[in-house]
């Protein structure tokens, strides 16, 4: 799949499945091609054994800045509830759902359903001088692609209120301190620390990452007792894999783990 885009770089090495938002004197506005690509590049993802950690970036000096407001423009009026249910949220439930860790290397200013892709993935390392912009109230718009809950769930309503309602840009240390960047690191950096982190959840056993972050995500919705039942669920999976049957190995020995994924 390495290349074959009109509007993403797309590479897969060593595990790890690196997409390229890659329209960069747009700043990697999304237009309808890149909502396809990104849906079938998504979906390699999911299907491909083989890729075990996607991260998530973009060319040039941004994430992304959102919808592509000219193409907006240009077109005939936009059904706004049709295109969010068939081009946005698809993707946003693919990021979510993945049973394989997302990693968003948020390289510059990510804006309106910009900031809401890199807010889906299950981890965000900023460069120094990237932002997030709740973009949306300044185009009479609400927040979308699933930022309301993302917000609120990682920085809690008061913080989530204050981007949304004044749609200001939040700086990659100030997102540090909200809870919405895991790490932020100075930009010359960012590609070596994604790396380095992309790297070290390509290696780690699959099958429990997967279920881990199903755990994760459905723990908003339950009670203690439910939550308590679904891990007892998952872990009867993880407990059955090799990569389990490694990890004790490997503890009984005194040695590295070796994970194969299986
Ligand atoms: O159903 C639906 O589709 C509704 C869903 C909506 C979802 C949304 O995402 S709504 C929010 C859309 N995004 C925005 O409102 C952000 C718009 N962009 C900006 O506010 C600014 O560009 C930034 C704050 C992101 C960056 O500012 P700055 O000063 O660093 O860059 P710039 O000069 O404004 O932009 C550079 C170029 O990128 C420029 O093109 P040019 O003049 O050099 O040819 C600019 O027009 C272009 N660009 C930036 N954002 C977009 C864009 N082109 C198309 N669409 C964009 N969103």
């Amino acid at each position: 799949m390495t290349g074959s885009f009109a509007t993403l770089e797309v590479e897969s090495r060593g595990g790890v499945l690196t997409i390229a938002l890659n329209r960069p004197a747009a700043l990697n506005a999304l237009n309808a091609d890149m909502s396809v690509e990104l849906a079938a590049a998504l979906r390699h993802a999911q299907r491909d054994p083989d890729v075990r950690c996607v991260v998530l970036t973009g060319r040039g000096r941004a994430f992304c800045a959102g919808q592509d407001l000219r193409e907006v423009a240009a077109g005939a009026p936009l059904d706004f509830g049709a295109h969010l249910r068939e081009k946005y949220n698809p993707l946003v439930v693919r990021l979510r759902t993945l049973e394989k860790p997302v990693l968003a290397a948020v390289n510059g200013i990510a804006a309106g359903a910009g900031a809401s892709l890199a807010l889906a993935a299950d981890l965000r390392l900023m460069a120094r001088s990237a932002g997030l912009r709740m973009a949306f109230v300044h185009l009479g718009l609400v927040p979308d692609a699933g930022a309301t809950l993302t917000l609120v769930q990682h920085a809690g309503y008061g913080r989530a209120a204050e981007l949304c309602l004044l749609g200001e840009t939040l700086s990659a240390e100030q997102a540090l301190a909200y809870g919405l960047a895991n790490r932020v690191v100075p930009d010359e950096d960012l590609p070596a620390a994604t790396d380095a982190w992309a790297a070290r959840l390509a290696a780690l056993p699959a099958t429990a990452l997967g279920l881990t972050k199903r755990a994760l995500q459905r723990a908003w919705l339950a009670t203690l007792e439910e939550q308590l039942e679904y891990e007892a669920f998952l872990q009867a999976t993880a407990g059955a894999t090799a990569d389990h049957r490694e990890g004790l190995a490997a503890f009984l020995e005194k040695r590295p783990p070796r994970f194969g994924g299986r």
